[in-house]
Parts: C-alpha cells; structure tokens; sequence
C-alpha cells in the first residue's frame, strides 16, 4: 500500500510531513495551496471535517494529527520515534504528545480569536487566555531546561506534536519567543535536524526555516495579513 500525505501548506500538516522524512519512509505527498486562506475545496473534501492534515493508505483515510502521527509511527515507523509502556519516561512521552494539540494549540487559536475579534488588550477573556498560554510556555521552557527533548534524551514524535504551536501558527498569531531561552535554544536544534530541513523544503519551500524557528514572530502568512486588513 502507498501512504499519502494531503499536506496544506503553512498548516499543521507539516508535523506529517516531518514525520515521514524523520522516519526515511516512501510516501507520496500531495500539496495543496490556502485559497487564500483557508483550506481550498478539493482539500476540504477529502474529509468531513476538511482540516489538515489528512492521511491515505490503501483504503483508510485518516485525519487529526495526533492520530496520524501516531498511525504512521506505528504501521509504517514500526514503533520508532514512540516511548513504548515499560520505559521509564513512557508517562512524560504521554504527557507531551498531548500537551500539543490538547493545550499549546488552543492557547494560541484563542488568542489569534481574540486578537482578531478586536477585543482591547485589557478585555478579561484577552488577559485570561493570555495568561494561560504564558503558563503553558513557561512549563514548556522548564522543562525544555532540563531535557533536550519533550519526552527526555531522544527526539520522538512528542516533539513533533508541538511544534507547530512555536513556528508555523506564529505565522497567524505573531508570538514571541526571546523571553523562553530555553525553547528559542530548542528550535535551534529542531532546525538543525536534516530530517525538519527536507520536509520544510519538500512541504512549504517558501517557508523561511530560520525565521520560523527564531525568537522573533515570522512574517505573517501573506493571505491572512491582507484579511487582517480588510
Ligand atoms: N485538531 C486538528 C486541527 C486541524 C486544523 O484545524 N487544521 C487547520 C490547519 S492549521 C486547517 O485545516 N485549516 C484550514 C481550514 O479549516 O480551512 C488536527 O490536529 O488535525
């Protein structure tokens, strides 16, 4: 069977195309430009929900990243980039897979809402949620202090999971990263992985990898700073 990878560009699908070049596997990838902002009709009916990412393999279509990822890492990775239950970080692996999709990227949709409803900076849902996403960074940080990877000393697809959250969404939501060191020292790894370079050259090759995984916010993704406009 040939899996493939619907990949929109400038999504959070990039973590699927990180995946299958980090685990050196044979997939067909099919790219798929925002029109101009959103995902354009022929993505969109690739699934009910029309989100990215959105894997094929034989028969099965899949969507959600986690689930993706985890699908892949397991059939196609033979269980490579995963922390298996008996090790002893099996627990942090867990707790950082979910910590993407289940809180980081929230925190930052919530704000990118908010910023976009043109709610004032003091307005209380504005102070709360950005509050939350601090706390979230600076637990990330601590603990990015400690480890040089999510799950503990091996790269796995915990990372994977979040990054997102630190590069491709901050080119929706401007965020920036200078007062976490450790996180800013982090993407600096996460850019000198061959495995990251080839699937950000593959999937979004008019993505700028050092402005994404700077301190500073990259440019805001074109469409969507001429919507702000508007
Ligand atoms: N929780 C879902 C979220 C998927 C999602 O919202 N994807 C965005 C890309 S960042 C998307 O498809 N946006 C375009 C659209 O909804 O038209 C996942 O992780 O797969």
């Amino acid at each position: 069977m040939t899996l493939t990878v619907h990949h929109l560009g400038v999504s959070q699908s990039d973590r699927v195309v990180w995946l299958c070049e980090e685990l050196g596997i044979d997939y067909v990838l099919k790219k798929y430009d925002r029109s101009p902002v959103m995902a354009p009709e022929a993505y969109k009916a690739l699934h009910p929900i029309g989100s990215a990412p959105v894997i094929e393999d034989g028969p099965l279509k899949l969507a959600e990243s986690g689930a993706c990822v985890e699908y892949i890492a397991q059939i196609y990775g033979k269980g490579s980039l995963v922390v298996q239950p008996g090790a002893k970080n099996y627990a942090d692996y867990l707790y950082w897979f979910h910590f993407g999709n289940g809180s980081l990227v929230p925190a930052v949709m919530y704000k990118m809402v908010l910023a976009s409803s043109g709610a004032s900076p003091v307005n209380e849902a504005v102070q709360r949620y950005g509050a939350r996403l601090q706390r979230l960074l600076a637990l990330l940080d601590q603990r990015l202090g400690e480890v040089p990877w999510l799950a503990g000393d091996e790269f796995t697809c915990a990372d994977i999971m979040n990054l997102f959250a630190l590069t491709t969404a901050r080119c929706f939501q401007p965020l920036d990263l200078s007062e976490y060191k450790n996180i800013v020292a982090y993407l600096k790894r996460v850019s000198g992985r061959e495995g990251y370079r080839r699937a950000m050259k593959k999937g979004d090759p008019d993505q700028d990898i050092e402005a994404l995984t700077g301190a500073a916010p990259p440019p805001i993704f074109k469409g969507y700073a001429a919507l702000q406009k508007e």
